[in-house]
């Protein structure tokens, strides 16, 4: 036989088999889940994969906004003024961005998030958004003032008050359940409410491609809207909607967003407190939609640390199976415990909460000097673990 052919048909073998072997074994294909992604949002992605398995990213919320003594000093950070470094991932919140007002929920300013944004983008650190949206309904209510946190808030779940909140003891008959005044439903396709909230997508939409690069590329980074919806507090939230509309919801801003050129955009899928993983898939958009699985518990002590321990065993042993990122995307001030638990398993990174600043008189009590000092003191120790990843652990890494 003509000694070509047989190498050729020794190949042909050797291909067909590798084409079996791939078919038979499952293991999932870890990609950024929109087709049009920009190469920029791919390089973050594989990044984010290649970081998940060298150890666990610390994140702060706000990190480059504020902290407990200072306001918007560009640059300045609670974590660095402690370690010298800054986190590996930056939050920002756009909570009431959909206004049209310039502050936050927070009063920060958002042409000031746009400048930290791209700050600390090119300081090759990562950014991760969260979005505690104004309740439909209950802000369009003439005699209630949205107030951050309260009334018109993404936290408002009652159905009336007249300026004030409801007795406790009467709170139950006042909530806005799924079958009355579901604002979810208010702003899907038919709802009342969808030119407004399409009006609200319009805004977010414009300020997130104000984000490009001195290259004028589109910065690409983690988005976590509808946050949190095992829970009961925000109007998106379980009771306040059925799974299929808050799933709805989802794949109704992830497409709108992605229609008006978005695709820089990691999405990250995100509950509060699970205890299955049932519990945990419950409103799930789709594998279609989502690039990361995430869960937010703030906690501490024993039964915390089991049941974290719990949640994410399942949830980063599914995401693995799904082929997606997994990350416990907010928790408190942790303790060291939580550091030991998240090695157990593949999970990006975990993020603590905004340091507001406090009032004069609070920030010099000695309770509070007392606390914070422990917990920079836990920071520091955070730090010289090899596993927790600040930024300049992930800067070489590409
Ligand atoms: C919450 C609190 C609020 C804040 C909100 C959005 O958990 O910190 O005070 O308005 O986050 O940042």
């Amino acid at each position: 036989m003509n000694y070509k052919l047989n190498i050729m048909s020794k190949y042909s073998f050797i291909l067909v088999l590798l084409f079996f072997v791939g078919c038979t074994t499952s293991t999932p294909k870890f990609k950024p889940v929109n087709p049009d992604a920009t190469p920029e949002a791919k390089a973050l992605y594989y990044r984010l994969l290649k970081l998940q398995d060298m150890g666990v990213m610390y994140g702060h919320q706000d990190d480059l906004m504020c902290g407990y003594t200072w306001w918007y000093e560009p640059g300045r950070s609670d974590i660095k003024d402690v370690v010298g470094d800054y986190p590996a991932i930056a939050g920002f919140e756009l909570g009431e961005i959909e206004t049209g007002q310039e502050r936050s929920l927070d009063s920060i300013s958002f042409a000031q998030i746009t400048e930290m944004v791209k700050f600390f983008h090119q300081k090759n650190g990562i950014i991760t958004i969260s979005w505690h949206a104004i309740n439909p309904i209950t802000s369009q209510w003439t005699h209630r003032k949205i107030s951050p946190n309260g009334p018109g808030s993404a936290w408002d779940i009652k159905k009336f008050d007249a300026g004030r909140y409801a007795e406790p003891e009467s709170v139950e008959d006042f909530e806005i359940k799924a079958e009355s005044l579901n604002a979810v439903k208010s702003i899907l396709p038919n709802g009342e409410n969808h030119e407004m909230f399409n009006g609200w997508l319009d805004i977010l939409s414009d300020y997130f491609l104000t984000w490009t690069d001195d290259n004028g590329k589109l910065i690409p980074f983690i988005f976590r809207p509808w946050h949190e919806h095992s829970g009961t507090f925000f109007w998106w939230g379980r009771e306040r909607c059925t799974d299929e509309e808050y799933a709805s919801l989802w794949r109704y801003t992830v497409d709108y967003l992605k229609n008006k050129g978005l695709n820089n955009i990691l999405f990250a899928y995100n509950t509060d407190k699970v205890y299955s993983l049932e519990d945990f898939l419950r409103g799930y958009p789709g594998d279609e939609y989502i690039d990361m699985l995430s869960i937010d518990w703030y906690g501490q002590g024993e039964e915390f640390n089991k049941l974290i321990d719990i949640a994410l065993d399942f949830g980063s042993k599914e995401a693995q199976e799904r082929g997606k990122l997994f990350a416990l995307t907010e928790c408190g001030n942790i303790g060291l415990d939580l550091v030991e638990i998240l090695k157990k398993y593949p999970v990006s990174h975990f993020l603590t909460w905004r340091h507001a600043p406090l009032r004069a008189d609070w920030a010099s009590n000695p309770m509070m000097i007392e606390r914070m000092e422990k917990w920079n003191d836990q920071l520091k120790q955070m730090y010289d673990d090899p596993h927790t990843l600040f930024l300049n652990d992930i800067l070489d890494v590409k």
